[in-house]
């Protein structure tokens, strides 16, 4: 099977809102895999599945060191039932913006509730930067990107940058 490519903006598809996943049957699993793949390939922390053209509501992460023992983490249909007014802030990036980093200030804390790959509901508390990258990977499912927490300035700027670069390799 082709390998699944990672979609860079200005790709519309990443303005989507992806659909609940209904049941976690063997061609979802399938999907994961394919997302595991491309993402540590990338390699990333995090992943969602429109930035590889499937807009459904699955996430994946890991924020294993690259000498540590890999820590594989899958979210379906992840909510967050609960944010903390405390704020904290990260250099961002995303795989879908190569090569641009900028800080984003988020809620440092967040509790999420989502199905685990057996389709089991689950909950986390997240803090520091696994807090940052759930947010990162929900606002994915949305159709928002974390230049979208910039100001209108560094966000045209940058999606300028990338228009310009997609005309030149289409001519
Ligand atoms: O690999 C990634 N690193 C990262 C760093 C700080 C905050 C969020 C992220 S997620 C990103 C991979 C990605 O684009 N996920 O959607
Ligand atoms: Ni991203």
């Amino acid at each position: 099977m082709a390998r699944r490519e990672i979609l860079i903006i200005p790709d519309k598809r990443l303005r989507l809102v992806s659909e609940p996943v209904k049941t976690v049957d063997a061609e979802v699993r399938r999907l994961i895999e394919e997302m595991f793949e491309v993402m540590y390939e990338a390699p990333g922390i995090g992943l969602a599945a429109i930035q590889v053209g499937a807009p459904k509501r699955i996430v994946i992460m890991d924020l294993a060191k690259k000498d540590e023992e890999k820590q594989p983490q899958v979210l379906i249909n992840p909510a967050i039932l609960w944010a903390s007014e405390e704020k904290a802030a990260y250099e961002e990036g995303c795989l879908s913006i190569p090569e641009y980093y900028e800080e984003v200030e988020r809620p440092a804390r967040v509790k999420v509730r989502y199905l685990d790959r057996d389709g089991k509901e689950q909950e986390i508390d997240a803090s520091g930067l696994h807090a940052t990258c759930v947010q990162h990977e929900i606002d994915h499912l949305n159709g928002v990107l974390f230049i979208d927490h910039l100001s209108k300035l560094k966000r045209d700027r940058v999606i300028k940058k990338f228009t310009k670069a997609a005309k030149r390799a289409d001519d």
